[in-house]
Parts: C-alpha cells; structure tokens; sequence
C-alpha cells in the first residue's frame, strides 16, 4: 500500500509535464456505472487524484448493485456512506472535479404519483445537503422505453429542483434506449426534454466504437450532441478478462461530454483512462497506440513495473465472444508467431526447433513479467496487486504449463515425459485451487446481489491460451495416450442458439459443473414464439435446470427441453421469484433447453441465469491428461 502511494506521489512530478490542448470535449471523465464489485471510498479517491493529474473533470457516481442508487432509491444511505461522500467531494474539489450522483428510477416511478416525485426530491436534498452539486438521472436497463415520462420527470429534476438551488451542474440524463439511432423512443425523448440536459449514449451498440457517422445521427435525433457513456473497458459481461490494452476506435467527433465505464478492477483501469483523457483532450491528434506506451511509465514510475506491466497488459485485452460482440485485439506482437506455431503443428503435430525457441522465450517473458508484478506490487485491498493477483496466477499457470508442453512434445524418453506430464497436472490444479481463492475473495469484497456473478480469472484468451492448449494436445496425441476419440473432444463445448434477433450472439460456456448462458444484463425483446438456449455435447448428462429471466418472462413462457433439439417437451418447472427450476434425470438424456414465449405478444427477458448442472465430459486437456 504505501510503496504504491509512494509510487503514485512520484508520479505527479511526471504528470505535470503533460500538456493538454483546453477542453476539447467539455466535460470528460468517468461513470462509475457497471454492475459488480464497487471501487469502494479508498478505489474512488485514488481514481479522482488521477483525474485530476489527466484535466479529466467529470465523476458519475451510479454503481448498479448500490442499493440506494437503485432499488432503495427512495431511502437515505447509511451516516457512514454518507461521511465517505463528503470525503469524496473535498478530494474531487482540490482536483477540479465534478462529482455527480446518479440515480436509477427505472420502472418503478410513478409518474402520475405525487408521492413519487416527494420521495426523489427527498433524496436528492439529502444528497444535495451531503455536498453534491451534480446530479444524473438513469433510465437504462429496464422494460418500458417511455420517452415523454422520463423526459417529464427530468424536466422536474430541472425546474423543480436544480434551478431551485441555483448551484448545481447540468443535468445529465441516461436514457432507455441508449445505443443506436434513429428509435422512436430516441426522437420523442429528444423533441421533449429540456434542451438543456445531457443524454447519454453508448454509441451503435451497448459496447462500441464511437463513430463521427452515428455521433451526426444521433445528434439530429437527440437535438444536441450526445453525452458519451463509452462501455470500455468495462468488464461486467466479461468478468474473467481483463481489459488493459489500448483506446481506439473513438473518431473525431463533437460531442457534449465523454466518460468512460470502467473495469471492476479500478486501479487497472488507468491505464484505459489514460489513453481516454488523451483523446479527450485532443480527438483529433490522438495517437491511440502513442498514449498506451507513454501510460505505464506515468502510472508506474517504477520502471521494472512499468515494464511487467506493459508486457502483461499486451496479453490481457481482449473480452472473447460476449454477447455484445465487441472485441479488443490482444498478443499483438505474438499474433504471427502463434500463428506459425499453429500452422506446423496443423501440417505434421511438431514445432520446428526455431519456433520452439521463439515461442518458449515467449512464454518466459510473459511468465516473468508476472514474477515481477507479484513480487513488486503491494496486495492492501485497494492496490492493483490486490486486484490482478488472480490473473498473475492464471497467468503464471498458463505459461508454465506452456513450458512443460513444449518440452513434453521433444521429451526424448517415456521418462522424461512422464516428469513434464506430472508437472502440468500440478499446474492444472494449482490454477484451479487460484481460481477458487479468486472467486472467494471477490465474492466477499462486492455487493450481496452480485456474488452469484463472481467469474474466475482467465488469462491471455485471444492467442497465448488457445496456443498452450494445441501444443499440450498435440504432445500428448504424440505420446499414443489418447483416449479414443478425445481429439473430438475439442468441440466438446455448450452452444447457445436463439430465434429472436435481439438474443443473437448469445454465449454459452461450462464453468465446473454449470453450463450456462452468458448474462444478458439489458432487457432484450422477444417476440410471441420466439426461442433461446443452451445445448450441451453428448458426453454430458444434465441433472438440473435452472433459470433466473424475471417474473414478466415467467409469466409470458415455458421452459422446453430436447434429447435432438429436434422434438421438444414442456418442463413442469417450480417458478417462483422470477425463477424457473426442475431437477431432471440425468438418464432421461436431456441435452437441450430453450424458453419459449407462449405468450401473443413480445416480451421483455433479461437473462440473469439460464443453466444446466452437467456431469461428464471435461476440457480437452484435462480429458487427455487423465488418460495419463
Ligand atoms: C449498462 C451498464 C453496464 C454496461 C456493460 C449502460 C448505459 N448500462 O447493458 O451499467 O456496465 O451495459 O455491461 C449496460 O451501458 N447494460
């Protein structure tokens, strides 16, 4: 803790040699707007020192699972939240500032309720007499896109509230449909409101680039530029990757204001931060890949960190398939690499000798890289250490793994192979056991409504982990130990497949014995007999079903399973609480289930949970390794 804190008052020094061109983009920052963990006080403060190095001038308070921001609205917080309020306003004041406080009112406000709009003057005076003098209004992620109430009841925020006490920021407003263009809900909202509030807006789609093309659209159809709420590099969807690599895919383009969503891991998150305050400060000289080289020397003026880090941020960007589609590159500098060593051992299951050199230093370098880190960095709750240790594991893991396949696919003796074979097992569940200890230690440190969603970490996705998994099969398919037919075992996976276009890209994984769909935090329509789910490999038995999509989806569809995804049969589910469970015979050989929407017309889901428990079946590695 206070070798970082001595890091970061050395840093400063650094910082003030920065120049930035003046306000670009007016109001520039940060929402703390994602679902999960919270930053907590000591996260938040380190974060607006930081701002305040990067000219960056806006905080929007509004974590999702914070109960007094969303389903508790209408009642005060606890003195002690309220006392770390007051030390977060003084430390955004001395470093120029504005912290806003969010509220999500969702679908609950009765608009036509006085008692309603008593409550959230109420508590806006609350937060008022705490010290805010900036206030935001959310209506993202609910069912009813009512563009007339939401613009009335900001409107009211305005008139009736803000004007009233004569000192306070614009308002700033998150509208139900808050990506794309040209929706009606978009329109209406536009000709209402006030044309003094800012909307808010997440570009094409819910993670995107922000492109100048849809900034115009959306400009006409909002009737002012658009408050940008880029959803980069927030994690929330992809809650076992890390997101560290560079800002890019923002234009030039004008726009009221641009904050960024970031990682649940906060102090992780400079490094995005950083190449976003550049941009702000200067859209149109931005140089994307410029701003993250220079970023770890400024955030890590330990230059041996500074360098680890830069070296395991380049292996740690990439989201994987989401259900949002949006991708980062990752493993750049090693991409034509991996692809050499992934096209000899297609052609003949060997490395020639000079890839096996290349890619060994590889796996050394990222392998020490993290050595560093672990060694270098303090582990206090708020430090970066504290927040990446479980990724530094996996990693570490990984690459050793690498190493001990390498030399298992030129073991000269059954002798020798067998050390390396015993070493990787080692490894294997040596990550696991990490991985466990993750999930506890995050579990304890976020929100009640949001332990169920703790993931474990999962390093290098992109390229470094698909490359260790084909060398570690490919050695053990040399040593003749395969079990019959487990090379097929690479497509023992679960699918997800979906009939309602706003579910297509859907995800499915297996995590220990859950195979589940991704979490689908926003409500997505779907129509009368529309279809989505979850199929898993014949290899796998499914004892249970379970799904969490809320009581509107209950209401309006039946649970459906399937031995062939061919012929189909209603589940007798137990629904309760916005749930749907039914345990099943693991011999009735149920491999498929889907939701249907029995219901005339659509509806609205969101897809908190949706799984079978599994038996049987394994990854491909852990197949073949337990045929040793
Ligand atoms: C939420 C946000 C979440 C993000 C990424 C907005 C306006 N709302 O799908 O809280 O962090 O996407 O998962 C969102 O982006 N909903």
């Amino acid at each position: 803790m206070k070798l970082l804190r001595a890091v970061c008052a050395a840093s400063a020094a650094a910082f003030a040699a920065t120049s930035f061109a003046a306000d670009a983009v007016p109001m520039r920052g940060v929402v703390e707007g994602y679902y999960g963990r919270p930053w907590g006080t000591e996260g938040r403060l380190s974060l607006l020192k930081f701002m305040g190095e990067m000219d960056m001038n806006v905080f929007i308070y509004g974590p999702k699972d914070d109960p007094y921001h969303h389903a508790k609205w209408r009642e005060p917080y606890p003195e002690s939240e309220v006392s770390d309020f007051r030390r977060l306003l003084a430390c955004a004041k001395e470093n120029g500032v504005s912290l806003y406080w969010a509220i999500h009112l969702g679908d609950g406000f009765r608009q036509d309720s006085g008692e309603d709009y008593k409550a959230l003057f109420a508590k806006l005076g609350l937060m008022y007499d705490c010290g805010f003098r900036g206030f935001a209004a959310f209506f993202d992620d609910f069912g009813g896109a009512d563009a007339s109430a939401h613009a009335a009841i900001c409107n009211r925020i305005l008139n009736d509230f803000l004007l009233k006490k004569g000192d306070c920021g614009p308002l700033i407003m998150c509208p139900n449909v808050y990506w794309g263009t040209g929706h009606p809900y978009q329109k209406a909202l536009g000709a209402a409101l006030d044309p003094r509030v800012h909307i808010m807006w997440t570009g094409r789609g819910i993670c995107a680039d922000i492109r100048a093309e849809d900034v115009a659209k959306i400009t006409q159809d909002f009737r002012r530029p658009p408050f940008i709420w880029w959803n980069w590099p927030v994690n929330d969807y992809c809650r076992s990757s890390l997101l560290l690599g560079r800002a890019y895919g923002l234009d030039d383009c004008r726009v009221a204001g641009f904050v960024s969503n970031p990682m649940e891991n906060c102090e992780a998150g400079k490094i995005a931060l950083y190449g976003v305050a550049k941009w702000c400060a200067d859209p149109s000289g931005f140089n994307s890949q410029k701003a993250w080289e220079e970023s770890f020397s400024k955030i890590y003026p330990d230059p041996a960190v500074a360098k680890a880090m830069r070296v395991f941020a380049e292996h740690n960007s990439d989201q994987g398939p989401t259900v949002h589609g949006y991708r980062r590159e990752e493993s750049v500098c090693a991409a034509p690499l991996c692809a050499k060593a992934r096209a000899e051992l297609d052609a003949d299951g060997e490395l020639s000798a000079e890839t096996v050199k290349a890619v060994a230093a590889l796996f050394r370098e990222v392998y020490e890289a993290c050595e560093v880190l672990d060694r270098k960095l303090p582990k206090g709750r708020y430090d970066l250490g504290w927040e990446i240790e479980g990724w530094l594991e996996d990693e570490k893991f990984l690459m050793g793994q690498g190493v001990c396949a390498i030399r298992l696919l030129k073991a000269p003796t059954c002798a020798a192979a067998q050390e390396d074979v015993d070493r990787m097992r080692a490894l294997r569940r040596a990550a696991a056991e990490s991985a466990r200890r993750h999930r506890e230690k995050f579990q304890a440190a976020t929100f009640d409504a949001d332990r169920r969603y703790v993931r474990p970490p999962v390093a290098s996705s992109r390229e470094l982990r698909p490359l260790v998994e084909k060398i570690s099969v490919a050695a053990l398919t040399r040593l003749g130990r395969m079990k019959d037919g487990a090379e097929k075992g690479s497509a023992d996976v679960p699918r997800a497949f979906s009939t309602a276009r706003p579910l297509e890209g859907l995800v499915a994984s297996r995590d220990g014995k859950y195979a589940s769909l991704s979490r689908v935090m926003e409500a997505r329509s779907v129509a009368a007999g529309e279809t989505f789910g979850i199929a898993v490999p014949k290899t796998w038995a499914t004892d249970y079903f379970h799904a969490r999509l809320g009581d509107e989806a209950v209401k309006a569809g039946v649970i459906e399973v399937s031995k062939d995804g061919g012929s189909w049969t209603k589940l007798a589910t137990d629904n309760r609480g916005g749930e749907m469970q039914s345990r099943l015979n693991p011999s009735d050989g149920w491999r498929y289930a889907r939701y249907r929407n029995v219901s005339p017309g659509p509806v609205n889901v969101k897809i908190d949970l949706f799984k079978f428990d599994v038996t049987g079946g394994a990854e491909v590695v852990d197949d073949l390794l337990s045929t040793l």
